[in-house]
């Protein structure tokens, strides 16, 4: 059996006109696919190199928390975008139990955290500070939340613990859940108009940077362990009382059956690394341009064909 199933490897390797020995399973690679634009078009892009490779490849819309369970048990092959702010807690925890594993990172440095367009400076000039932020809390203050300051936060499945923040720093802060990412964009542009002041959750690389300038709230430095032992941070009695990390990763993760399945595939996953402009153009084409995210993912493709061909040459 073992035997069969190696010469046929062999032949179809033979077929392709491939030197390598093993070849990938013609069942699909289950790629995973988020609700922000550059983890969708970066999945399609990924998705088509893959393709071009030979392999199949399947999409499934899933939470980008639960995702690292999905990976860990194989039943997505692998995730393109692991934000050390939002999901370094999910990636660890799955890390921990097995069954997937780091697969490189991007050649990117992320943050995502509370933000603010640079007019929202004029409401309160202490920023970014954010003391300075919670000493102006009635300026961002709306009929929902009183007379304390609207925050709006991600979708839930982001940033699971902003509402902890708040109350781990004593802010005078309503933390409010987006239903979208199209929500955030949409805060901001309304607040445009008349340059009210405004805190949103917002992250880099992101094609937001090059339509509004702004600034992230300089909260208490994160350390390691601030959301695991509340001794770690200014609040000792507290979780949750740092900022997310202002230098974070964005990793790979495969789930540790790829490489064995989907050898030459693995083989390019690894190789893979996007840069921030390259992430923050991919979010361009579908936020900006109102392109559909395969056709982004053609054009940056189209675009960028010497970078990713020397992701898939042999050797
Ligand atoms: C997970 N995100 C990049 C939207 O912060």
């Amino acid at each position: 059996m073992k035997l069969k199933h190696s010469l046929y490897a062999g032949a179809i390797a033979l077929a392709s006109g491939t030197s390598s020995f093993a070849a990938d399973s013609s069942d699909p690679i289950i790629i995973p696919i988020h609700n922000w634009s550059s983890q969708i078009v970066m999945s399609h892009v990924v998705g088509q190199i893959l393709e071009s490779m030979g392999n199949n490849v399947e999409f499934v819309t899933t939470d980008s928390q639960a995702v690292y369970e999905s990976v860990r048990l194989g039943d997505v092959s692998l995730e393109l975008e692991v934000w050390e702010g939002a999901f370094g807690a999910s990636f660890r925890a799955a890390l921990e139990k097995g069954g997937l594993h780091d697969a490189g990172d991007h050649d990117a440095v992320t943050r995502e955290d509370w933000w603010y367009p640079m007019w929202t400076k004029d409401a309160c000039p202490g920023l970014p500070d954010w003391e300075a932020l919670n000493a102006c809390a009635s300026v961002f203050a709306t009929p929902e939340t009183g007379d304390k300051g609207r925050y709006l936060d991600g979708p839930v499945d982001w940033l699971k613990h902003g509402k902890e923040r708040v109350d781990a720093l004593g802010m005078d802060f309503v933390v409010i859940n987006a239903g979208s990412a199209a929500a955030l964009w949409a805060e901001i542009g309304s607040a445009e108009k008349d340059k009210r002041p405004v805190v949103v959750f917002n992250w880099t690389p992101n094609f937001a940077e090059a339509v509004w300038p702004g600034e992230f709230v300089e909260f208490p430095e994160w350390v390691d362990g601030c959301d695991k032992d509340p001794a770690i941070g200014p609040n000792p009695d507290a979780l949750y009382d740092c900022g997310n990390p202002a230098q974070g990763y964005l990793k790979k993760a495969a789930w540790d059956g790829m490489k064995d399945k989907w050898p030459a595939a693995y083989g390019a996953l690894t190789k893979i690394s996007f840069t921030n402009p390259q992430i923050a153009q991919m979010a361009k084409f579908v936020d900006t341009d109102d392109m559909e995210p395969e056709e982004a993912a053609a054009q940056w493709l189209e675009e960028n064909e010497s970078v990713w061909k020397a992701w898939i040459a042999e050797g």
